[in-house]
């Protein structure tokens, strides 16, 4: 390496998005979105066989898509309006047109939004769905059964979760379900394996998680799961290899990952809790290191330090060293951003209002991709 390029190095190690010195010293991709990026939702949207983003900007009515590129960083950087305060933004074909759709939830307005795709990466809209307070957080999944996805919505303030049903593409309110006080993040899920999906939603105020399993006629509840404080992201997995799904909180009052294992039947068990860093946030289960059994990543927002957990497939996880990026990483994904068959990281940063994308190698490391020490 040049002495210039030293320099180089040493002036982004300093920098706010250095890595730790036992990784190499360069910088994350670093993408713009809106500003306040709260969540993030995974798909492919124009169809070239690699993984999309979206990324709802709380603060600024509106949703960013981002087309990848295929090779870690984005081809297509664009905003949609959304409703007041989007905080939860998911993707699926609500008209079943074969084209990925968008769905919104806008806590402040109290609304949902929907995004037609066009199967290129292109949407109409917005579409407002009115009538949804306290809306923070979303799955489609299809409820009724009738081959189309319906969205649960996680209200807030009513502590309940909606379903809109999807009537020819659709939303319309439907029944509702009693959750845990001050419900945050929901989950789909199926814990039961009955192959029709359940809903994990964790409460802030009760510090649980309540279940709902989904039965052909809608949901029933299952026992509250106690958990830590403020149970945000949720990952699934099988960590003990038994066939039965797995569930791992990150709550972040506790700077703890939660991991249960499932008994197949709607029960879970705790089995580990993962010191975490502080204030854990964002949560995604994968395969880092290539062993074939499934591990975790955990971000934080105030520790800044950002952590692969490497399962055991026997329901233990051994933490890797750390990722040290100073930023507050609010939620994240893992997804084969380059198509290598490894698992990459896309990380929310709520501190600087962009996404971070890492190349994972595979052996449970992470480093920026090829020319991507910056903007493209
Ligand atoms: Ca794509
Ligand atoms: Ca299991
Ligand atoms: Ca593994
Ligand atoms: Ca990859």
């Amino acid at each position: 390496m040049s002495g210039g390029r030293a320099a180089l190095a040493l002036v982004l190690l300093a920098g706010a998005l250095a890595l730790a010195p036992d990784r190499r010293p360069a910088r994350a991709h670093d993408e713009p979105t809106g500003f306040f990026p709260h969540s993030i939702a995974v798909g492919d949207l124009n169809g070239d066989g690699v993984p999309d983003l979206v990324v709802p900007a709380a603060a600024q009515r509106q949703v960013t898509v981002l087309i990848s590129d295929g090779r870690g960083g984005f081809s297509h950087n664009q905003s949609l309006a959304a409703g007041t305060g989007p905080s939860w933004v998911e993707i699926g074909d609500l008209d079943g047109d074969g084209a990925l759709d968008l769905v919104t939830a806008n806590t402040g307005g109290g609304t949902l939004t929907v995004h037609r795709g066009d199967g290129r990466g292109g949407f109409r809209g917005p579409e407002e769905v009115p009538d949804v307070p306290g809306a923070v957080s979303l799955a489609l999944v299809d409820v009724n059964r009738d081959g189309r996805l319906d969205a649960a919505v996680v209200q807030a303030r009513d502590n309940r979760v909606l379903v809109l049903e999807n009537h020819g593409g659709r939303l319309r309110p439907g029944r509702s379900y009693p959750v845990g006080r001050a419900p945050h993040i929901v989950i789909r899920a199926d814990l039961d394996g009955n192959g029709i999906a359940d809903l994990v939603v964790g409460s802030f105020a009760r510090h649980v998680l309540t279940v709902l399993l989904g039965r052909p006629d809608g949901f029933a509840p299952a026992a509250d799961v106690p958990t830590g404080r403020f149970p945000h992201y949720m990952a699934l997995g099988d960590w003990n290899r038994d066939g039965r799904q797995d569930l791992a909180v990150a709550c972040a009052g506790d700077d703890a990952v939660v991991v249960y294992t499932g008994d197949g039947t709607g029960g879970l068990r705790k089995t580990a809790t993962l010191a975490a860093g502080v204030n854990p946030h964002g949560l995604a289960a994968a395969d880092f290191n290539g062993d074939g059994l499934t591990d975790l990543f955990v971000s934080t927002r105030s520790g800044e330090v950002h952590t692969a957990f490497l399962g055991d497939g026997q329901g233990g996880f051994t933490p890797s060293p750390p990722l040290r990026l100073k930023a507050d990483i609010i939620a994240l994904a893992a997804l084969d951003l380059d198509r290598d068959g490894h698992a990459d990281l896309a990380l929310v940063s709520a501190s600087h209002n962009t996404v971070m994308t890492l190349r994972g190698d595979g052996r449970g490391g992470f480093a920026p991709f090829a020319g991507g020490d910056g903007r493209r």
